[in-house]
């Protein structure tokens, strides 16, 4: 029997408090086959396949909302915040929790399949899919999901370029992701921020900037240099990969590397592209909380979503 006495989990069972069952930011949850309407969709993709090092993504989702739900006071949902920076209250928005894709061990066809179509559907509700990974290779068939679209552009924060072609046989890993990403006729260029790791290859980076893309290293940037190097009034997807922080503040993820972004840089990314341009999906990839410290990594990854969303919807005085 519940408090309310009916014997029916209703909504002060679920998802309302820090310790029990979490969604997104305490989203209500939605069915992708139900209608619905709401400005953002979180789904979770628990994918980690893909990964040439250390898995464990396929628990990011999961840690992204037991810590997110600390953003939403007690027994509310999602209504926002008061952004002490620009004294205004913002990231007000209907925000669905769709759940986590059901995926099928070692039938990856399948499984990107279904990533394309449950983002597909998510853009059918009229809704911005924001997607939690999984490891990066999820970003293709979500990003394929577009398909028809005016071009877009990426914004790719990331410590990796991601840009071979080819590894022994391997296209559809994640670290050729980028590579099959500028391959879709609808993507028109990718901004790649924060790459540094000392694995990255030249003939990557002469491929990456042949066809037209953008490298902008950790060392290249400073406050003024952030907002020149965005897009701007484009259509933009933001894939956000969790490594692209330094592995001080995000040691929680499959392949740090050292020298990475501050909280406040990738902040200072997403919320003036966000401001900048048309943002029509965003996903974070590579939380793997197995690897993770007091949730931090996870904690800065939820509250940069938070931050996007404060951006997005700018909100009241
Ligand atoms: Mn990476």
């Amino acid at each position: 029997m519940t408090p309310d006495g009916t014997g029916q989990p209703g909504a002060q069972a679920l998802g309302l408090s820090p310790f029990g069952p979490a969604t997104f930011l305490k989203a209500p949850q939605a069915s992708l086959a139900d209608p619905w309407t709401a400005d953002v969709a979180f789904l979770g993709i628990p994918f980690d396949q893909a990964t040439g090092f250390r898995p464990g993504s396929r628990w990011g989702p999961k840690a992204l909302r037991d810590i997110s739900v600390r953003m939403s006071a007690m027994g509310i949902g999602w209504a926002g915040y008061y952004d002490l920076r620009s004294d205004r209250h913002i990231g007000q928005c209907r925000i669905v929790d769709c759940g986590d894709l059901e995926l099928l061990p070692l039938l990856w066809e399948h499984d990107f399949r279904l990533m394309t179509d449950s983002v597909a559907a998510i853009r059918g509700h009229g809704a911005m899919p924001l997607v939690a990974g999984g490891d990066h290779s999820i970003s293709y068939p979500v990003l394929a999901a577009f398909a028809g679209h005016e071009p877009i552009t990426v914004v790719h924060i990331d410590a990796h370029l991601d840009y071979r072609d080819d590894a022994a046989g391997v296209r559809y890993g994640h670290g050729n992701v980028m590579r099959r990403i500028r391959e879709l006729p609808h993507v028109e260029k990718i901004v790649s921020i924060g790459i540094r790791s000392l694995r990255t290859r030249r003939e990557d980076v002469e491929a990456h900037r042949r066809d037209g893309n953008e490298i902008h290293p950790p060392w290249t940037l400073r406050p003024r240099a952030i907002e020149d190097i965005l897009p701007k009034g484009k259509a933009v997807y933001v894939s956000f990969d969790i490594d692209s922080l330094d592995p001080a503040v995000a040691p929680g993820t499959g392949t740090p590397e050292p020298g990475g972004l501050s909280y406040e840089q990738v902040r200072t990314i997403l919320a003036e592209t966000c401001r900048r341009n048309r943002v029509v999906g965003i996903d974070l990839v590579e939380v793997a909380p197995v690897f993770d410290y007091a949730q931090v990594t996870a904690l800065n990854g939820a509250m940069l979503l938070v931050e996007a969303l404060g951006a997005l919807f700018g909100g009241r005085e």
